[in-house]
Order: C-alpha cells, then sequence, then structure tokens
C-alpha cells in the first residue's frame, strides 16, 4: 500500500476514535405529527415508536408534557438495541426539560402487551409516567439500561417488570403503585423475578398498594442470580388502591423463592431500605436459598413478621442482618447471623427513638430532582440509643459509628428530617441560651446541657446536609 494512503487511513482511524459521533436530538409531542413532522422542537412528531426508529446510539428523544393515549392488545413502544450503544454512548428517552409525559395504556386490552418495553442495552429513560398497561406499565429485558424518576401504576399487572434475561440495569428513584392483577396474586410493585438475569439495581424507589407485593425475587429458572436494593421504600403491599385487603402475598421485600423443591438462589443485598405498613412480612425470605445480606434496613408494623429468615440457604450460602431496626412488629430469624440490631440488648426501642411514626408523609411528593422525599418518619432523634450503636459494615456514616435502622442521625438536624436547614436553625433559637435543659428541644448538639454557640457551630458545620 502507498505510504501516503496508510497515513491517511491511520488519520482517519484515530480521528474517528477521538471524536463521538453527532448527537441528535428528536422531539415528541402527543399533537404532534408523524407524516408532516421532522422531529425537531418547533415541528415534533406524534409518536415515540416513529422517533425510536429515526434514532442512534447517542441521540436524545426528547418527550413534551401530555398524554400519549395507547389502544389495542401488543406492546405499543419497545426500545430495541441500537447499535454502537455503550456506557458512554447511550440512547435517550426523556421528558423534557423537567415536562412529565404520561404514557396511558389503560385503553389496551388482553393480557399481555407491556406498556414501555426495553429490550435493548444503555437506554437512559427518565421523567416518564406510566399507566395502566395490560401486563406490566414499564418492562426491561435488556442490559445495562437506566430508568429514573418515572412511576408506574394502575397496570393490570407489575409496574415494572425486569426478566428475561435482564441484567446489570438501573432503577433508580421510581415509583410503582396501585398494580393489580385479575387474581391479585402476581401484581408487584418492582419484580427483579422468574428468569431475571443478575446484576440489577434498585436505589430510592418506593412501591406501595401492590396487590402481591411490593418487590419480588421469586426465581424459575434463573438461579445464582444477585439483586440489590439501596434506600427503597415498601410500604402497604397487599392493599388495594382503596385500602382493602388483596388475596395476594402482601410482602413488602420478597428476598426469592422458587417451585418446589425451592432450592434456587436469589442473592439478595439490601441497605438502608424501609419496610412498613405490609399485610405480611416486611422483609421475607420466602424459601430463598440465596445469600441474604441486610444493612441498616427498617421495618414497621407489618403484618406478619417485619423480618423474616426462618430456614436453612444452600450450602456456601449466608444471611447477614446487620444495625437493622423492627419497631411495633416481630422478627423471625433463626438462620440468620444478627448483629448489632434493636431487638439485640441492649438496645430499647420505642416511640420514643423517633421523630416521627407518621408514616403518611413517605407517600408524598419526590423532591425536584426525583430523589426521596426528607421525612421524620423513623428517622431517629439526638437522644436515642440507637444513635452511634452500630457495627461498620462499610457504609457512610456520621460521628462515632453507624447508626441503627434506615436512616443515619445528623447532628444539627433538631427538627428531624434528614437536613439541616432553616427549620432546624429555628428550633436552635427556641432553645437558646437555655440552661441545664437536658435535651434542650434536641438542640443540645454539642452535648453540654446548655444552647449556645457550640451547638450553632455544629448546625453550621452541617449547614444545608
Ligand atoms: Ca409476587
Ligand atoms: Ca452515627
Ligand atoms: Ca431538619
Ligand atoms: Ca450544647
Amino acid at each position: 500500500m502507498d505510504k501516503k494512503i496508510k497515513w491517511y487511513s491511520f488519520i482517519l482511524l484515530i480521528l474517528f476514535s477521538i471524536c463521538p459521533a453527532y448527537a441528535d436530538d428528536y422531539f415528541v409531542d402527543p399533537n404532534g405529527n408523524d407524516t408532516t413532522g421532522d422531529g425537531s422542537i418547533g415541528n415534533p412528531w406524534q409518536t415515540i415508536p416513529k422517533a425510536v426508529t429515526a434514532a442512534g446510539a447517542g441521540d436524545t428523544i426528547y418527550v413534551r408534557a401530555g398524554t400519549f393515549t395507547y389502544t389495542g392488545s401488543t406492546t405499543p413502544v419497545t426500545l430495541p438495541a441500537k447499535s454502537g450503544a455503550s456506557e458512554s454512548n447511550r440512547c435517550y428517552l426523556m421528558g423534557y426539560n423537567g415536562e412529565r409525559p404520561l404514557l396511558d395504556f389503560s385503553a389496551m386490552t388482553g393480557t399481555s402487551a407491556e406498556g414501555l418495553l426495553i429490550t435493548g442495552s444503555y437506554w437512559y429513560v427518565k421523567g416518564i409516567d406510566c399507566k395502566g398497561a395490560p401486563h406490566n406499565g414499564i418492562r426491561v429485558t435488556g442490559t445495562y439500561n437506566i430508568v429514573e424518576f418515572c412511576s408506574s401504576y394502575e397496570n393490570r399487572n407489575t409496574g415494572v417488570g425486569v426478566a428475561g434475561g435482564a441484567a446489570y440495569n438501573q432503577i433508580i428513584n421510581c415509583d410503582s403503585y396501585y398494580n393489580c392483577d385479575y387474581t391479585q396474586g402476581n401484581a408487584d410493585g418492582f419484580a427483579p423475578k422468574i428468569d431475571v438475569g443478575t446484576g440489577n439495581y434498585f436505589y430510592g424507589c418506593r412501591a406501595w398498594n401492590n396487590s402481591d407485593d411490593d418487590y419480588d425475587g421469586y426465581l424459575r429458572p434463573s438461579d445464582d442470580i444477585t439483586t440489590t436494593y439501596e434506600n427503597c421504600w415498601a410500604m402497604k403491599a397487599g392493599y388495594l388502591k382503596d385500602g382493602s385487603p388483596c388475596s395476594g402475598n402482601g410482602n413488602g421485600f420478597k428476598m426469592g423463592g422458587s417451585d418446589t423443591p425451592r432450592l434456587l438462589r436469589h442473592n439478595v443485598i439490601l441497605k438502608n431500605c424501609l419496610s412498613f405498613s405490609n399485610l405480611k412480612e416486611g422483609f421475607d425470605q420466602n424459601h430463598n436459598k440465596g445469600s441474604m445480606t441486610l444493612y441498616n434496613c427498617t421495618a414497621f408494623s407489618n403484618g406478619s413478621n417485619n423480618f423474616e429468615i426462618s430456614e436453612a440457604m444452600a450450602s456456601g450460602k449466608t444471611a447477614i442482618v446487620t444495625n437493622c431496626v423492627s419497631f411495633s412488629g416481630s422478627v423471625s430469624l433463626a438462620y440468620a447471623t444478627q448483629t448489632t440490631n434493636s431487638w439485640q440488648s441492649p438496645f430499647v426501642v420505642t416511640s420514643a427513638d423517633f421523630a416521627s411514626i407518621d408514616p403518611s408523609a413517605a407517600y408524598g411528593p419526590r423532591n425536584a430532582d426525583g430523589s426521596l422525599p426528607n421525612i421524620s418518619f423513623m428517622r431517629l432523634v439526638g437522644t436515642s440509643d440507637l444513635i452511634d450503636g452500630g457495627t461498620d459494615v462499610g457504609l457512610p456514616y456520621h460521628y462515632d459509628a453507624p447508626d441503627l435502622g434506615a436512616f443515619e442521625y445528623i447532628d444539627g438536624d433538631c427538627q428531624p428530617d434528614g437536613r439541616v436547614d432553616l427549620a432546624d436553625l429555628k428550633c436552635l433559637a427556641d432553645n437558646w441560651l437555655d440552661d441545664n435543659c437536658g435535651t434542650c428541644g434536641g438542640a443540645d448538639f454539642y452535648d453540654d446541657d446548655t444552647v449556645n454557640f457550640m451547638d450553632l457551630a455544629v448546625v453550621a458545620d452541617n449547614w444545608m446536609q
């Protein structure tokens, strides 16, 4: 080959590898037009599939506010594999600029169609609400996808299904609620179950009033796979939207389980999760034979056990329960290694340990960035013996040691909601220069029975945390 041509090819190769492909933005609006539109913001298309066909790896489909209505009995919105998609070159489907489009599948017929189905890899879906699908509102069967700040509700089966080999997906800050199938025994909030793959991760999710379970890891035939839940809340599983109890299982976190002889192994890691007011159990082994690791989880007022791991795991598998809190309810953990949990000596748990035992705020709106609402429910007050009572398990903590339960106490948070802000400064001011005051309304952060500049310094140190 001519030397010059060789050089040109080399330079072109370098250019192709260092310059990312040009990323296009496409717009979809319920009032757009697939025929006369061009996908621009000024002349958008009307349907998401039109944009999905046009988009390639690196491109973004922006969906404008409004309701997209679907009919028929086949899955209407599928996000397939796109050539060249990778961790650094994702395909995006997002509500535009904080707008929240609704995909309404409730006029569809049959029982098998999904609403939004992600079969590809490296899709990033954000800010979209899905409702009323015949089967799953959102279903992920691909790998390495991210679904963030979406909600899925009133579907006729599970809200967010992760199955069909789906692996290494991240479901972040999503809500799944009021899902109910006609038997009431199948619809879960989030379900990494049946033939799911490994490495799926749930963070900051909430599930409530789902007819079967809020989170379900039942396997058939997947085996020895791992799922992680962090900062996730499960509430009112097994209750319908109208509050009446269902015939479903009603567990907050169903960690695994499989058909007789029940040998399958779902390795489950739960960190800082909260499970309360469920019809049956808060955290339920359900005959799972995989490893179960529960760190800093809180369970409150579940109809059956707050925590249950009551049979042996498979050979080489372990159950570890550390730094967890159970209040208003029982534990049955004969097969778990338990360390510094609230039901163990020397801890004593009463309602006085908590800033609030009223869960209503947990169902409230999320913060603007999609994160969980800041609530006082199940947060420790400064006088609780559960503060700094835990064991270091590698999670971040404040002060001398980890606390027990899902929320780490922050000094300065005397109006306890997990952040130090003006409400806490007011609390400090209310108790200012109060001497020999014991807890001083929770404002005696620098513990000397006086509320003064030392305590103000603590508030300042932790300001807006
Ligand atoms: Ca279930
Ligand atoms: Ca601590
Ligand atoms: Ca506060
Ligand atoms: Ca003080």
